[in-house]
């Protein structure tokens, strides 16, 4: 079909998110410079051709002045973006109160703050009214932008508000609602104050997705047992009306992995990593510096095969990226000095004149630095304590296809359930399996390690981001026509 100006007809898919995938720095009083960030999203929703997409969302800068608001608002509309302008005290309620310090750790099995209890309470009240306004902030800014036949596409859990909000403009609007975290069982939902507004919000989407069926299903149990609805095979229902529940686990674009392999970039990176490791097994983790990820847990099984197997000791190095995130929050800082002291620890008693076990860098490698470390990695370590899906293992698999090496995955991971079948299967907590895993994926004959690593490749290329976009799109489209027709009824 065609527009009235003869353009071929694309659905717009307004794609609502905490932040812009860009990075934004003032040069001037109206000027701006502009980064697009690669995410993992921005790449996602760049395969989806038959929708034109429109971001919605933070710039990660407070902007207090009009005339620095009217330029970075033109700036972006260049690039397909609109901004959500958040105060400082805002950031600080909504961003690191509640999404940060509540939800995420919440959501992940690390339980609710617990400092003095009169001033939780107190903050958690003044935090979550915060979270209400910023979500009714990004309403404003959709509905204002929203034109007839557009598809919404709400993400994560710092926008659980939103799809009520957006309702309550226009009931006919197509909403959906996708959260990168895991659901948490309903046991654990439960102790939120707050457990029941953020449901209701969640189910006035029309859609709703997670990583992976157990996700789905806690959700659907949290409505279940503690709103008393209805859970059904297809979702949730209230009063006649069906919200759709379902999986749709995320992938990467394992081609621009491959492609970047092929440049002499990459390839010289390569060559580096192998003369600086000769003779030696390269083991690798790479995470954000974030509780969830498990790192202190890694590190420390990690010394548990060194004890256990002193024949490897100068055959074997771990190489740990962290890049530091939310370094505001003082639980964050804990974790990245704790980390240190145990490195520091190991490498002592250890390392010697000449060469050390453990590299652990603080900081964010360009892309295809990070091509080349997954490529020349013999063993990958993911040892998440919870992780919606976690794509450091999936961008790793995309990069093994000459070497074949071996991941090693948390169950805790939403990946767990796509490469469990290729990968060696871990529970982070139990040190002594994860340091006999260790051991076993060292030693892993190659036949092995090749038909392992065939399983994961199949899915990791297969399965790829667009594909995951496109289904949550269609499906959107498909639940919105159905749900009016058994309206109609
Ligand atoms: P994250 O918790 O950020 O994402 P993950 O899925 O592993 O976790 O994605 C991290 C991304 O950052 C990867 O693309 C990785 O390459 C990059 N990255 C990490 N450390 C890096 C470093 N040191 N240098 C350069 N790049 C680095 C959240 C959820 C996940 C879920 C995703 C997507 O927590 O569970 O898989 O969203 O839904």
């Amino acid at each position: 079909s065609e527009r009235q100006d003869g353009r071929p007809f694309r659905q717009r898919l307004l794609v609502v998110a905490n932040r812009l995938p860009v990075s934004a720095v003032r040069r001037g009083e109206d000027s701006w410079s502009l980064e697009m960030s690669a995410g993992g999203l921005v790449t996602a929703l760049l395969g989806v051709k038959e929708f034109e997409a429109r971001w919605i969302g933070w710039a990660g800068v407070n902007v207090p002045d009009e005339i620095g608001q009217r330029a970075l608002t033109k700036a972006l509309a260049e690039k397909r973006c609109i901004p959500v302008f958040l105060d400082e005290d805002i950031v600080h309620q909504y961003y690191n109160g509640y999404c940060n310090n509540i939800l995420w750790p919440l959501f992940h099995y690390l339980g609710l703050p617990q400092e003095d209890r009169l001033a939780t309470t107190r903050s958690f009240q003044s935090q979550f009214a915060a979270y209400k306004k910023a979500n009714q902030m990004f309403a404003d800014v959709v509905n204002k932008h929203y034109e007839e036949d557009d598809v919404v596409w709400c993400h994560d859990y710092h926008l659980m508000f939103l799809p009520k909000c957006l309702k309550e403009y226009n009931r006919n609007m197509k909403v959906g609602w996708f959260l990168h975290t895991p659901f948490p069982s309903s046991e654990i939902h439960r102790t939120l104050p707050s457990r029941s507004e953020l449901l209701r919000s969640v189910l006035a989407a029309d859609l709703v997705g997670f990583h992976t069926y157990d996700y789905a299903r806690h959700f659907v149990s949290a409505c279940t047992r503690i709103l008393g609805l209805e859970g059904t095979p297809e979702g949730v229902e209230d009063q006649g009306r069906l919200t759709r529940v379902a999986a749709f686990p995320i992938g990467i674009d394992a081609d621009r992995f491959r492609r970047a392999l092929e440049t002499q970039d990459v390839q010289k990176h390569i060559k580096e990593l192998k003369d600086r490791f000769a003779g030696r097994k390269v083991m690798l983790g790479v995470d954000r510096l974030d509780m969830i990820k498990g790192i202190p847990q890694k590190i420390l099984a990690f010394e548990k095969f060194l004890e256990e197997n002193r024949d490897w000791h100068d055959k074997v190095v771990l190489l740990q990226i962290a890049v530091p995130t939310r370094t505001d929050v003082p639980e964050y800082q804990k974790l990245t000095s704790q980390v240190h002291e145990i490195v520091g620890r190991i490498n002592g008693r250890f390392g010697t004149l000449t060469a050390v076990p453990i590299h652990h860098l603080d900081r964010s490698l360009d892309f295809y630095k990070l091509c080349a470390l997954y490529a020349v990695t013999d063993v990958a370590l993911v040892t998440s304590l919870r992780d919606g899906m976690n794509l450091v293992s999936y961008e790793f698999v995309a990069c093994q296809d000459s070497k074949k090496g071996v991941l090693i995955l948390s169950e805790f991971a939403g990946a767990a359930q796509s490469l469990g079948a290729g990968a060696i299967l871990i529970n982070p907590w139990n040190i002594t399996e994860v340091a006999a895993s260790i051991a076993q994926a060292l030693n892993m004959p190659a036949e092995e390690r090749e038909k392992r690593h065939q399983h994961n490749f199949n899915h990791v290329t297969r399965h790829t981001a667009q594909e995951w976009a496109e289904t949550f799109v269609s499906e959107l489209n498909d639940t919105v026509v159905e749900t009016q027709l058994r309206t109609r009824q």
